[in-house]
């Protein structure tokens, strides 16, 4: 059906708001996980996003604040970012929709209260009810084996859950080799420090294990800033060697998340961590030299996307995904995801909400339909104006691409 002027604004409207999403990079868990699900108003408030918020907003000494139990950080974070000044932040922002949406009356001051709407709730049931109302089809999780609690869990039973897919983390590996000697030795790899063949296979035989029960979509990375491709260092053998022909052979994509600078304030744990502008030459010469690799990419740095558009261009090896950590912000996300639907058409992944708390799912999602609305509101405008004749299936299949089906093409 064509579509016309008076009524392409509510065509997109309705069609962003009932597409379902994939969420392709969380930081959730199903229930199965036990405490590494976070939710409810106690997590909302000590998201990192909010205590490097409240800390500055209101400075303590940092080890004081450690000291507090989850619900005295909570009690501060919400004193100071929302009953001494409106909760303006898309962070603080975020958090007044989620109340919104799950019927809690956002000008509720009581902070107790708010808390026991959450106590009441069965836990399976809510991550229904979010994915359900966030419009999400299911999230991908970040999987570390690295990290002891989340072996355990994994170690408990395998993943069955339909809103949860799985992501294979391995940063320590190509971040810290030094420290993955230990750990894999740990884990009954014999590997030394020079990655000698007998390490290489052993690296092999991590990647089997974990890719064998954890059955992930792709595997991942985040990297810093100065990160070079190829160079004479450990990273580069454990690419070439290892993970890259295995990601070949099990046809499984790699997530590079560049850009982040670590513990820029290390008192500040994991609210702590920095962005760095990255040197993407590398980037170039794995799509270049590695065809037969596939690379979802998201950069942490303002300053990169434009060249990221770029080198999407040359590169059908490479996807580029999301508005990463400090860049999910709307006045960033419109013009990053202006700027490449303008330089890539539909050939990318807009957005991924990096949730770590389930009722996150409720604000992270909403905020970014909102935006993307608006965007092809005015794109389909222009391109009307043009003289192209628009039709609602037309706008349907396309919004369905950047929303779900470019993950699911290039993630098989
Ligand atoms: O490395 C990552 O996956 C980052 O997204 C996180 O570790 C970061 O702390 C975060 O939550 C950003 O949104
Ligand atoms: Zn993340």
């Amino acid at each position: 059906m064509t579509v016309t002027p008076q009524t392409l604004n509510s065509i997109i409207d309705n069609i962003v708001h009932c597409t379902p999403v994939v969420d392709m990079h969380t930081h959730l868990y199903p229930p199965a996980f036990g405490p590494l699900l976070q939710w409810g108003i106690d997590d909302l408030l000590t998201y990192h996003y909010l205590v490097a918020e409240g800390i500055r907003t209101a400075p303590m000494p940092l080890d004081r604040f450690w000291s507090l139990t989850k619900k005295e950080q909570a009690g501060y974070v919400w004193e100071h970012l929302f009953l001494r000044r409106a909760p303006i932040s898309e962070a603080c922002r975020g958090v007044v929709t989620c109340l919104q949406a799950v019927g809690i009356d956002p000008r509720e001051r009581s902070l107790d209260a708010i808390r026991s709407f959450y106590q009441g709730l069965n836990r399976e049931e809510y991550v229904e009810t979010v994915f359900t109302k966030a419009n999400v089809k299911y999230a991908v999780m970040t999987n570390d084996p690295f990290d002891p609690a989340e072996r355990q869990a994994w170690e408990k039973a395998p993943l069955n859950h339909p809103r949860f897919h799985a992501a294979l983390r391995m940063d320590p590996l190509l971040m810290n080799w030094e420290t993955s000697v230990s750990l894999l030795r740990d884990m009954g790899y014999e590997v030394n420090h020079d990655l000698n063949d007998k390490s290489q296979g052993e690296i092999r035989r991590f990647l089997e294990k974990w890719t064998d029960r954890m059955k992930p979509r792709y595997l991942a990375v985040s990297l810093t800033p100065d990160f070079l491709y190829p160079d004479d260092s450990l990273r580069t053998r454990v690419l070439d060697a290892c993970i890259l022909p295995f990601a070949r052979e099990r046809n499984l994509p790699f997530a590079l998340m560049i850009g982040v600078r670590r513990q820029i304030n290390p008192a500040l744990k994991l609210a702590g961590d920095g962005v760095g502008r990255a040197e993407l030459s590398g980037l170039i010469q794995l799509c270049l030299q590695h065809p037969g690799n596939r690379f979802l990419v998201t950069l942490l740095s303002r300053e990169n996307q434009h060249e990221l558009c770029v080198i999407a261009r040359k590169f059908p090896n490479l996807m580029p995904f999301g508005c990463w950590w400090f860049l999910n912000n709307p006045s960033l996300i419109e013009e990053i995801t202006r700027q490449r639907i303008e330089m890539l058409g539909w050939s990318f992944i807009p957005q991924h909400s990096d949730a770590r708390v389930l009722d996150q799912l409720l604000y992270k999602w909403p905020h970014f339909r909102r935006i993307l609305v608006r965007i092809l509101i005015e794109k389909y405008t222009d391109l009307v104006r043009s003289g192209w004749n628009v039709t609602e299936e037309e706008i349907r299949r396309d919004a369905a691409r950047l929303l779900s089906d470019n993950f699911e093409s290039f993630v098989p």
